[in-house]
């Protein structure tokens, strides 16, 4: 196991200070290693992937230095444009470190999103024409390795990293001061839902938690379309749903969903559809993978909303107030609950495959 603050270290003897990414849960470790040691101009959590590869090629284009991208591999998908049409030696030939956290690599357990996503990690970057390097103890060398590499050829070069491949380096959470959690929310929200409503939900414990309230509450699953993958395309999954029936589609999203694809909600919005209600699970945090910060508490995204032509948007910061919010929720309107970080310890996934939970679901809103 690398110590992580050591590896860090490391990197920024070759000045490779600069980093710019969307945290993993692999990368747990370094990404909290990376924001306690990194002031904010060495530091930038991006809304995608993408937007991390240009990133990095602007700071190359002013500095002559190469960025550090750090992702999960989910979020490779997010960064082929700018690779293949930026980055790339037949384009502007920028060198950029990947750091790309391996989840679903074959032969580990995973989860159903993951497993396509970890068989094709490698042979991806091998179409793309990206050389890689699977990080070991001897990470020295191979941090040595990709520099020089980077030095002479000017092209990206990715470090794959495995489970477990850094020790725990341990940061408080960020606190903010709001005063219920996740789970209490959608406790509150799936309480007032009837039989005629459906749910679309963001990836990570969002999901996890609709699962296990309804279990809690002895009811089946067949309302919810629990997503596991894609994430920042919540929204645009119920909008298709919701575009096709005439039953209450809400889509339950998560802050750093919202950001990672922002551009879909001014379609949405100026596409009208009086079945489509959006709820926001607002913690200012990527809380699922480890708590890091995400612009969530600094934007107005009630302004937002409004600006690109959500009708009534309303925040919620109590049970109360989303109660009241979800009985005046009309059509393209928006419900933005703020809530503290945190999560249960003995949270579980869900015990239907993605299929199943997708079959269920079309039975029941095609009725
Ligand atoms: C494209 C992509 N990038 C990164 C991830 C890893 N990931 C899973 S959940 C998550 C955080 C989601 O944050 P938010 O939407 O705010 O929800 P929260 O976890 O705070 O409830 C991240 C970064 C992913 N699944 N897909």
């Amino acid at each position: 196991m690398i110590k992580t603050k050591e590896f860090y270290d490391y990197l920024k003897t070759k000045e490779l200070d600069f980093f710019v990414g969307v945290p993993d849960s692999l990368l747990k470790n370094l990404c909290a290693c990376i924001r306690e040691n990194s002031d904010s101009k060495h530091n930038i959590i991006t809304a995608n992937e993408g937007n991390a590869v240009a990133i990095a090629s602007g700071y190359y284009i002013s500095s002559n230095k190469f960025g550090v991208v750090y992702m999960q591999n989910s979020g490779l998908g997010n960064t082929v444009n700018p690779l293949l049409s930026l980055a790339d030696e037949e384009v502007y030939n920028i060198p950029i470190l990947l750091i790309i956290g391996w989840r679903g690599e074959p032969g580990k357990k995973d989860e159903p999103q993951h497993i396509k996503q970890g068989k094709l990690t490698l042979p991806l970057l091998e179409t793309m024409g990206i050389k890689y390097i699977v990080l070991t103890d001897n990470y020295k060398e191979e941090i040595d390795k990709c520099y020089e590499y980077m030095k002479n050829t000017n092209k990206p070069i990715a470090i794959i990293v495995k489970k477990d491949t850094f020790g725990e380096y341990k940061i408080s959470k960020s606190k903010n001061d709001y005063t219920i959690n996740r789970e209490q929310a959608l406790d509150c929200i799936i309480s007032q839902l009837n039989d005629n409503d459906f749910i679309v939900s963001t990836t990570g414990k969002t999901s996890r938690e609709i699962f296990e309230i309804r279990e809690k509450n002895n009811q089946d699953h067949s309302n919810d379309f629990l997503t596991v993958g894609s994430m920042g395309h919540t929204a645009s999954i119920a909008f298709g749903m919701a575009l096709n029936t005439d039953k209450n589609v809400y889509c339950i999203d998560g802050d750093g969903s919202f950001i990672m694809h922002m551009g879909g909600f001014a379609v949405i919005a100026q596409n009208p559809c009086e079945n489509f209600k959006y709820i926001l699970i607002n913690n200012g945090a990527h809380e699922s993978v480890g708590g890091q910060p995400t612009v969530g508490f600094e934007i107005q995204i009630d302004k937002i909303l409004k600006a690109v032509g959500f009708n009534n948007v309303y925040n919620a910061y109590t049970i109360a107030d989303i109660e009241n919010g979800l009985s005046k929720m009309m059509g393209m309107d928006a419900l933005i609950i703020y809530t503290k970080q945190g999560s249960r310890d003995d949270l579980g996934r869900p015990t239907k495959t993605p299929i199943e939970n997708k079959k269920s679901l079309m039975k029941k809103i095609q009725k």
